[in-house]
């Protein structure tokens, strides 16, 4: 891996500015192999679940052969749980490099997740929206629109064909849109459209598709306006995601740096985004169709 502290305060720079920054070749070389190989042993580690299932933190969002045809995993969350690779990954030197000029020397993770995109699952859009939406205990969070950042990393190419993110530079000054809130709240039912952005006051003209080699990261904020088009090509897309805050802004997430040392997760899982944990902590599958 290749990134500077020089490199790491400029992407922080536009960050701020825009509301977004890519950094290329965050991973690369055998780090990216192992990375990939890593991923796709995740992935088949989703296939054993007929549905959606959850232990602790950890989760595999499944699309289940009754209702699909056959068996997609669409999302893992926490991999840490069972992947010693993705434990360290998640607290590696050049994290904190890229970090530290976002969130300081004490960061937290909120959110450990794998999007994948397979071919011909359909349903694999996320619609516009801010992901403030996905902190819905805001009481427990202080200054959560400056303490945050998410960062995405593409494990294969990222592109228009296959559903790359796309965002809207400037947008994380306009407050919350409310965008994608309506009916079930839903953000991968139904389909983006340059509607749902002219009426949250948004200029479709302003959209950019943030196209990605594998390696290569995107950076966005909690407010920052973004969503992907479902994956219409034959090849699919993975794509990393954590989200980050300071430390000493919330109680929840689990430690990754303290005073810039990396942390190993603890023998217990910390309460994160979401009440599941605590209301549901053993084994156990969810047969929730979301989706119709
Ligand atoms: O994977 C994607 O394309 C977008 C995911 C996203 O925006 C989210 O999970 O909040
Ligand atoms: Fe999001």
């Amino acid at each position: 891996m290749s990134i500077t502290a020089q490199a790491a305060r400029a992407a922080a720079d536009q960050y701020r500015e825009e509301g977004f920054a890519i950094l290329r070749q965050f991973v690369d070389g055998d780090e990216l192999t192992r990375l990939r190989a890593e991923t796709a042993r995740m992935y088949d580690e989703g296939m054993t679940h007929p549905t959606t299932f959850r232990h602790g933190n950890l989760c595999f969002e499944i699309l289940p052969e009754r209702d699909f045809g056959r068996r997609y995993v669409i999302q893992a969350y926490w991999m840490s749980w069972i992947s010693d690779y993705y434990e360290r990954f998640r607290r590696s030197e050049d994290t904190f490099t890229l970090l530290e000029p976002f969130l300081g020397r004490d960061i937290k993770q909120i959110a450990q997740q794998i999007h994948w995109k397979p071919p011909g699952a359909g349903l694999t859009g996320y619609r516009w929206h801010q992901d403030l939406r996905f902190r819905p205990k805001r009481e427990e969070f202080r200054e959560i629109e400056e303490s945050s950042v998410t960062i995405g990393l593409a494990i294969d190419p990222s592109t228009r064909e296959n559903g790359c993110l796309q965002v809207i530079p400037r947008s994380h000054r306009m407050g919350y849109l409310g965008l994608s809130d309506d009916g079930d709240g839903q953000i991968m039912k139904g389909i983006s459209s340059d509607d749902q952005l002219r009426a949250a006051g948004l200029e479709p003209a302003d959209v950019v598709w943030l196209e990605l080699e594998p390696g290569d990261l995107a950076i966005w904020g909690l407010m920052t306006v973004h969503g992907s088009l479902p994956n219409t090509s034959q090849n699919d897309r993975a794509f990393a995601l954590s989200s980050y805050v300071r430390a000493d802004t919330t109680d929840r997430g689990e430690w990754v740096f303290r005073d810039g040392v990396s942390t190993p997760i603890g023998d217990t899982p910390a309460l994160c985004k979401y009440e599941a944990l605590r209301e549901r902590p053993e084994p156990h599958y969810i047969d929730q169709k979301w989706y119709a």
